[in-house]
């Protein structure tokens, strides 16, 4: 096959020694790896100035542009109002997200079909229209698809799904963003990000045993936090980054946007070559020899990154233990040699009823290798598995050389149900029997998000995050405490068996092999292609422009919600069951915050409408406000917006009529989709303010005409009996993102300027 866009990677490869060149100048020291890159792909070409690191907003011309079908229906909707012909830098939409799981592969994508029918065919037609390549049902999860075809070393591409960052396993520097910023970079403007602090992890030694490379970013995340990466690329190098296998620094990539990272990477070495020629591309490998030493951060970086990253971290390899995280968070991490004693301290149930496999983290040829040598063991022995199992394959190809390899096999003859290559029980596309009954219990995977109720729906499944071959033992001994180093399992004989350590081909040894990988390339000329939305679909809505702010202080708006704790994309729009209407803005805004917790009464959905002095759900006192043209605000805690770059959960509130959101702390893609969509995305200057706000308050923003980058914005709270206190609050809006919200949108901008 092949290789898709050469061209634009040779060209990239062409400029770099010069806008290298150019960036060693301007700042003056060695470079890390994250930097060359970054200034490889500024707009302005080669770099006239150095930039501030976590303050100056830079200006990048990424080199293409990643969407799956639930984000990509909102961005191509948009897209289609830019008004232009066709995308600007190549682009790929991939359908994984639609998909359910439940009884396996061959009736579940069929169903799916069915129901998604004019999802599919609207996202195939504008596809075709635009340009943009179309990854059908079935072809496998987006971040696989593009690590495999697309991802290359020192390449910039962003993605509408926090996960793109997975492509840092082949050295690029791939970011999760919002529709709105693809439809910038789809219609050959620059896309703006604040130059990212950087934070290096040195990896020393080698994995051995049960551990892998999703202990590394296990352990990162047990570190950093949901929140430690905000705003920072993180750079890993080191002995032991050369050790690991491409997809294993995909996996470590991939989670990074659990800790909040704008993204992750690792320079180009000897483990990329191989999956490069492995996967067909050769050429690619050609390209970037020729320029290797621009691919990997400079060498006096690595000898000394305490003087080039505003953080480091040391993690020997050698000496990692296996991490199951959770549950409810993944960065709650636990060795497994303390897992037992954990769980029965905080009571989560140690009987394990599921072992998934799979999600765009880790569902690679080697991942499923290595979970299925043990599978084989277990059954080799006369063990009975305790869980029941789930795999979802990453890829087709993936999936067709696992089949020809006998590894589906393995598990097929374990009873495992072998879902489509999807991201199906991930993001609650899992028919899970029994889920509806809310019973606590546990399940492991090997996905990277474990929030509650995200897999089947039920708030009291603790779901445990691990890596595919933890997945395997626990799943089989049925035991969350399960530590295969050290226990035995029982086999049908009464033997006490020991499981040996995992082995896995790092790249099938009879090379890839795939029938119909199911790509279909876009029509040469579009501009024929018709699109057509029913006007009573209940799935698609053409969207209607927001309006512009009307130049006045925004007075008297109500507190619709103060959420409490975790408030993640999740809980602001939920997927599973609410990812049918993610082409719909109406529809889906009926799941506005209804996972939010209120501060007020402990309760999800519940908020006092203050009109009536009742209690509704958020959605239905949200319209009652909209309705009576009353405007509103949501507070929130920190880190509000974790998870996903859908920018549902900053369109919603901005159609419902939601002026503000104002938090102690925001995630960086939300905070941005509400800067896009118009909307005031404001955090406490000083975060005790949290607990001023009130459930009869009312709000007067004083000085939102003087709204100007760097100053802080004054805030009047109303309360019910009378006394009324102002705040400041903080933003990071700059010059531009004012004029977003000054005209209601991005969109609405870019709409003014084709005019
Ligand atoms: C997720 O893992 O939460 C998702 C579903 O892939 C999202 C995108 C979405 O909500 O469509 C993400 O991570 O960005
Ligand atoms: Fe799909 Fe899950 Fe990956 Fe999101 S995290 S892209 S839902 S597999």
């Amino acid at each position: 096959m092949k290789v898709f866009d050469l061209d634009m990677i040779q060209r990239v490869y062409e400029r770099y020694p010069a806008r290298i060149a150019a960036a060693r100048k301007v700042v003056g020291r060695p470079l890390t790896l994250s930097e060359k890159i970054l200034y490889a792909h500024l707009w302005e070409g080669d770099a006239s100035a150095g930039f501030e690191r976590g303050k100056s907003y830079v200006d990048f011309a990424p080199d293409r542009v990643a969407m799956q079908d639930a984000t990509a229906q909102m961005a191509l909707l948009q897209f289609m109002q830019a008004g232009k012909k066709r995308v600007a830098v190549p682009s790929t939409v991939h359908a994984d997200h639609l998909i359910q799981a439940k009884v396996g592969a061959s009736k579940d994508l069929q169903d799916s079909l069915n129901q998604n029918n004019e999802v599919f065919n609207f996202l195939s037609s504008i596809s075709n229209k635009y340009g943009i390549g179309f990854w059908k049902p079935g072809a496998g999860i987006i971040h696989q698809v593009v690590l495999e075809n697309y991802a290359f070393p020192g390449g910039m591409m962003i993605g509408t799904d926090s996960h793109t960052v997975n492509a840092g396993g082949l050295g690029m520097v791939a970011i999760g963003v919002g529709g709105a910023d693809a439809v910038d970079v789809m219609a050959g403007m620059a896309w703006e990000l604040k130059f990212p602090k950087l934070i290096g992890v040195k990896l020393t030694g080698k994995l051995n045993g049960w551990t892998s490379a999703k202990d590394v970013i296990l352990k990162v995340a047990d570190i950093l936090t949901v929140k430690g990466g905000t705003g920072a690329i993180v750079e890993y190098f080191g002995e032991g980054a050369l050790s690991l296998s491409c997809t294993g620094k995909g996996t470590i990539c991939n989670m990074g946007a659990e800790i909040g990272a704008t993204t992750s990477t690792f320079g180009y070495d000897e483990s990329m070559r191989r999956y490069l020629i492995a996967t067909g591309r050769q050429e690619v490998v050609n390209a970037a020899d020729a320029i290797a030493e621009h691919l990997t951060g400079d060498k006096e970086v690595y000898a000394e990154p305490e003087k080039y990253f505003d953080q480091l971290i040391e993690i020997n390899l050698s000496e990692l233990e296996p991490h199951v995280n959770g549950p409810f968070t993944p960065d709650r991490g636990t060795p497994i040699s303390k897992m037992r004693e954990e769980a029965t301290t905080n009571g989560w149930p140690l009987q394990v009823e599921w072992g998934l496999i799979g999600s765009c983290t880790n569902s690679s040829y080697e991942d499923l290798a290595r979970a299925a040598s043990i599978v084989k063991q277990a059954v080799a022995q006369g063990i009975t598995p305790k869980a029941e199992f789930g795999i979802n394959p990453g890829s087709e190809q993936v999936r067709y050389t696992a089949e020809r390899d006998g590894i589906l096999a393995d598990f097929e003859k374990m009873g495992t149900k072998v879902f489509t290559n999807a991201c199906g029980p991930c993001i609650g596309q899992w028919a899970r029997e029994g889920a509806d009954k809310q019973e606590k219990n546990t399940i492991v995977h090997s996905f990277n998000r474990n929030f509650s109720k995200r897999a089947d729906g039920n708030p009291n499944t603790h779901a445990f995050v691990t890596s595919p071959e933890m997945v395997a033992a626990l799943a089989i001994a049925g035991d969350l405490g399960f530590n295969p180093i050290t226990d035995t399992l029982t086999n049908d004989k009464g033997e006490q068996i020991k499981l040996n350590p995992p082995v896995g081909d790092e790249l099938p040894t009879k090379g890839f092999a795939v029938e119909d990988n199911g790509y279909q390339a876009p029509a040469e000329d579009g501009s024929n292609v018709e699109i057509a939305v029913a006007p009573d679909s209940q799935r698609l809505q053409l969207l209607e422009n927001f309006t512009p702010w009307d130049g006045q202080n925004i007075m008297g708006a109500k507190l619709l919600i103060k959420a409490k704790g975790k408030c993640t994309t999740d809980h602001i729009s939920m997927a599973g069951p609410w990812l049918r209407y993610r082409g719909h803005l109406d529809n889906i805004s009926n799941n506005m915050l209804i996972g939010a917790e209120n501060a007020f009464n402990g309760e999800a959905n519940k908020v006092k409408n203050q009109l009536t002095g009742e209690y509704g759900e958020v959605p239905a006192v949200q319209r009652a406000y909209k309705a009576a043209g009353i405007p509103s605000i949501v507070v929130g805690d920190h880190n509000y917006g974790e998870g996903s770059s859908r920018e549902h959960a900053a369109m919603e509130p901005r159609h419902l009529g939601v002026r503000a959101v104002l938090v102690k702390s925001f995630a960086r893609i939300h905070e941005t989709n509400l800067k896009k969509q118009g909307m005031l995305g404001l955090t406490f200057a000083n975060e005790a303010d949290y607990d001023k706000i009130q459930e009869d308050d009312t709000f007067d923003f004083l000085d939102l005409q003087a709204f100007a980058p760097d100053e802080q914005l004054t805030l009047q709270i109303n309360h019910s009996n009378g006394v009324s206190e102002q705040i400041k609050v903080n933003h990071t809006y700059n010059a531009s993102q004012i004029e977003w919200f000054r005209a209601g949108s991005a969109l609405n901008l870019i709409k003014k300027m084709e005019a």
